[in-house]
């Protein structure tokens, strides 16, 4: 196999930034990116031979790991029946009941094939049936690439410096009105200034996107109510906690009824796949049931279903979402051990399997407070942590995934290596 430099050198000369995805690119890091060859359990390994600890595990969809036998072999058998069909069959029935049944708010779902396509759809159907054309967001909120969501987005375009990208029109933007995160008066000045307008508001309960940023308490509550009195229907992106942060995602967690969620990642075992789903009053008017059209070629895909209820399943095991909390609370605590013992200006923010060392005297609660970190901390961390062996996720605006294959000896491997990483890099 070539190496990860001739790769990345070919790759530039065909596509856009030698990548598929911005965040992949080490932009916000620096160096180049690796090239994964092959990845299993928690460790990756890449084009040149080097194994890494994985902790971005492609950015969520691998609750149990890299290439998990019973996942890889739900998804040798459902693609040796068929890739693709185009045509209804058993298992997007059975994931659709699946999702119904651990999400007390999702009445009905319609399978899409990505996180972006989840929200761009659950906002149209928010629109019809409000008859209302504004969106409320959350400065770093990040929910995929759909024009009206790259208005001062997180994630990968706050990343790259292009938090509200060109090319949205501004007819569009401005349907797109921001809050800031964990402040219910931004909320308020939002409403008031367009009201009877607004359609919905949508908010990653839990935000990966600036880096992990939890909600404070009586946030999610505190958007439910404006919702109401507005008016407007209350959109989860759970593309990230759903069937992470618990079988109900953050909104059974925080016990926030929400009138839509959207999903993605681990409803697919690591293969494409997304979902917009909610009350029953607002889905039935998606087409073919209502007028709202909303389609895709491979919705529904067998292979992606295969793997999304394999994965689910797995997680159904006994004990295993709190085996995935206590992994991940171990991780945050080694990681805040190495800081401490280097004397580190790291703040580490954990919740269930996600984690986030932000290079700051303390967590961020907003995108103001992640956009004060110390990036170029991070871009130092992270390639000292990559020398180490550790593959953290390539930028300080998002979170790291642990998952049930991460086991003892990873997060002795995580703590050796953060102190060596601490020290290496002048933190
Ligand atoms: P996709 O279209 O990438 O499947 O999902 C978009 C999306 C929607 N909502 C939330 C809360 C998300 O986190 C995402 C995608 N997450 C990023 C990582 N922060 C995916 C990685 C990438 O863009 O390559």
């Amino acid at each position: 196999m070539a190496s990860s430099e001739e790769l990345f050198a070919r790759a530039r000369r065909r596509v856009p930034g030698g990548v598929h995805s911005p965040v992949r690119a080490f932009t916000a890091v620096g160096g180049s990116p690796r090239f994964a060859a092959s990845a299993h359990g928690s460790r990756l390994r890449d084009a040149d031979g080097r194994e890494y600890l994985d902790l971005c595990m492609s950015w969520g969809p691998l609750p149990l790991g890299h290439a998990h036998p019973e996942v890889v072999a739900a998804v040798c058998r459902a693609a040796a029946g068929g890739t693709s069909f185009g045509v209804p069959h058993e298992g997007e029935v059975l994931l659709a009941e699946e999702i119904c049944a651990a999400l007390p708010s999702v009445e009905m779902v319609r399978l899409v094939s990505s996180g972006t396509e989840a929200v761009l759809s659950a906002l149209r159907v928010a629109r019809a049936y409000t008859g209302r054309a504004k969106v409320v967001k959350f400065a770093g909120g990040y929910h995929g690439h759909a024009d009206a969501m790259l208005v001062q987005a997180g994630s990968g375009a706050l990343s790259a410096g292009v938090p509200s990208s060109p090319g949205v029109p501004a007819a569009v933007a401005a349907d797109t009105l921001v809050g800031r995160y964990n402040d219910l008066e931004s909320v308020d000045a939002a409403l008031a200034a367009h009201p009877g307008a607004v359609a919905a508001i949508i908010v990653e309960p839990v935000a990966g996107n600036m880096g992990l940023v939890p909600p404070e308490p009586g946030f999610l509550e505190g958007l439910r109510a404006r919702a109401d009195a507005a008016g407007a229907l209350l959109c989860f992106d759970e593309v990230i906690t759903g069937f992470r942060l618990g079988p109900g995602g953050a909104q059974v967690r925080f016990g926030v009824r929400p009138d839509l969620t959207c999903l993605g990642k681990v409803i697919g075992g690591g293969l494409p796949i997304g979902a917009f789903g909610g009350r029953r009053d607002v889905m039935a008017l998606v087409a073919p049931s209502g007028p709202v059209y909303q389609a895709g070629t491979l919705s529904g895909n067998p292979v992606s279903v295969a793997a999304g209820l394999a994965t689910l399943r797995l997680l159904r095991a006994p004990g295993a979402y709190r085996a995935l909390e206590d992994i991940g609370a171990d991780a945050a605590l080694r990681l805040r051990r190495a800081a401490a013992a280097a004397g580190a200006a790291c703040s580490v923010a954990q919740m269930g399997s996600l984690l986030t060392p932000f290079f700051a005297p303390s967590a961020p609660r907003d995108m103001d407070g992640a956009a004060r970190c110390d990036t170029a901390a991070y871009g130092r961390f992270f390639q000292a942590m990559l020398r180490a062996g550790v593959y953290l996720p390539p930028a300080q605006f998002e979170c790291a995934f642990l998952s049930l294959a991460h086991g003892p000896d990873d997060l002795d491997l995580l703590e050796s290596a953060a102190r060596e990483a601490f020290a290496a890099a002048g933190l």
